[in-house]
């Protein structure tokens, strides 16, 4: 398919277009075999899963604009690439912890990739009620992991310059990115949508200037701190679970930014994933019990993102920062770990700032969450996004003072017992 223009797949053509590529047939056996559906339901992107006498996989094709939107919203193919070379970086950084990929082809934009049997959009399940033992772990480990090894800490300063320039081409998610997620949701952009019952509380938070001027701050980080290779779009849409398995799908968004990007990102749709409770779960024993879940998870996602941050920074600091031949080699170890204590203190900040902002923007702007949406009533859709508001505000504007997971949850119990409409 390389020689041939790009154009869209469509279920009837995966096998005739796919059909001769050794790697894909190695997976999901003849293409006469092959059934195909379309099972896309994210905001850019074809999704077809395959499957064949030999078994399945998953074909993952960029569209040329905003599936959300349509074609008046053009959105250039090469996020293809970028997915492909995050997953290839993610997989040798974190094993095990996204799906394999068994061909990519730049000209029509797509990747071929495992497909995970019996699991859900993380997503999904946080609305069902199911747990997932050693979710929190698992995230926490895989931040860690991809952002210490994808960053000065790890990489040495040519490899690192390498990948800086080649991340730098996914220009048109970033700006997606950075228009949606900082300044849109703090004015009356024209893609914006909300419950029409927040009114009063969008009002005073489009006024609030301390919070606008955060946002901004907030805004310069990601565009400024080239830190590490993040995920870049690390929602609860973008990991899929089976029972205590798990694995982080989709990083198209894929750029070098601050590290509490996407630490903040995750602890921000846990947290709405638990604000959102009311309207999933109706018997109030099994809804408390479950939010207490879902806020532990994300303790113990930020607590395992800090424990594996720690062993990495002990045992594989051999990138451009912090060198041993200052510290550790000098027989100062405490040198080592006050910049460890440091940096990490940065992250907690910066996530906490990431974090209130995504909860902002998933109620106030274009790309909102199926926890909040799929609320019929819209009075208590409303009272739960409220909630979302005032907690988002409480992080950006608090994210210097505030300690640790247990304020953060401490915060969001005290604001889900109230009504801020
Ligand atoms: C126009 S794209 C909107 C959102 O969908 C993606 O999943 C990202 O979260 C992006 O911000
Ligand atoms: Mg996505």
């Amino acid at each position: 398919m390389d020689s041939i223009p790009y154009k869209a797949l469509t279920p009837e053509t995966v096998a005739t277009r796919l059909g001769d590529i050794a790697a894909v047939r190695a997976h999901a056996g003849p293409p006469e075999s092959w059934k195909v559906v379309e099972v896309g339901d994210g905001n850019l992107n074809l999704v077809f899963i395959v499957t064949g006498a030999q078994g399945q996989v998953i074909v993952k094709q960029a569209l040329p604009y905003v599936r959300l939107v349509g074609e008046s919203w053009p959105l250039p193919l090469n996020r293809s690439f970028f997915e492909y070379h995050a997953l290839i970086r993610q997989a040798a950084r974190a094993p095990g912890s996204v799906p394999e990929v068994y061909h990519h082809d730049e000209a029509q934009a797509l990747v071929v990739m495992e497909f995970l049997a019996d699991h859900v959009i993380l997503r999904q399940s946080l609305m069902a009620g199911t747990r997932h033992p050693g979710l929190g772990a698992f995230l926490g480990r895989f931040c860690a992991q991809t952002l210490f090894r994808g960053s000065d800490l790890g990489m040495d300063t040519a490899e690192r310059k390498r990948d800086l320039a080649l991340f730098a081409g996914n220009i048109e998610l970033c700006d997606i990115t950075e228009n949606l997620v900082f300044t849109d949701p703090y004015f009356a952009a024209e893609m914006n949508r909300h419950t029409p019952a927040l009114d009063p509380v969008v009002a005073s938070l489009r006024a609030d200037r301390d919070l606008k001027v955060a946002a901004q701050h907030l805004k310069a980080a990601f565009a400024n701190n080239a830190e590490a290779l993040l995920h870049g779009d690390l929602h609860t849409g973008s990991v899929m679970v089976s029972g205590d398995r798990a694995r982080v799908i989709d990083p198209e968004f894929a750029t070098y930014g601050p590290m509490g990007f996407d630490v903040g990102m995750l602890i921000a749709n846990f947290l709405m994933a638990a604000l959102a409770l009311p309207g999933h779960l109706d018997d109030r024993a099994e809804r408390d019990s479950y939010r207490d879940w879902v806020l532990q998870t994300a303790t113990e996602m930020w607590e395992h993102f800090s424990a594996e941050f720690t062993r990495l920074w002990r045992t594989e600091r051999r990138g451009i920062l912090y060198a041993a031949s200052l510290f550790e080699d000098q027989g100062d170890g405490l040198g080592a770990e006050q910049a460890r204590l440091d940096r990490l203190a940065a992250i907690w900040r910066d996530a906490l700032g990431f974090c209130g902002v995504e909860m902002h923007r998933r109620i106030l702007g274009l790309a909102h969450i199926a926890e909040y949406d799929q609320i019929e009533d819209e009075a208590l859709r409303a009272t739960c996004e409220a909630r979302g508001l005032v907690l988002g505000r409480a992080l950006v504007i608090g994210r210097g003072s505030i300690r640790d997971m247990a304020e953060v949850t401490e915060l969001a119990r005290h604001i889900m017992e109230r009504d801020y409409l």
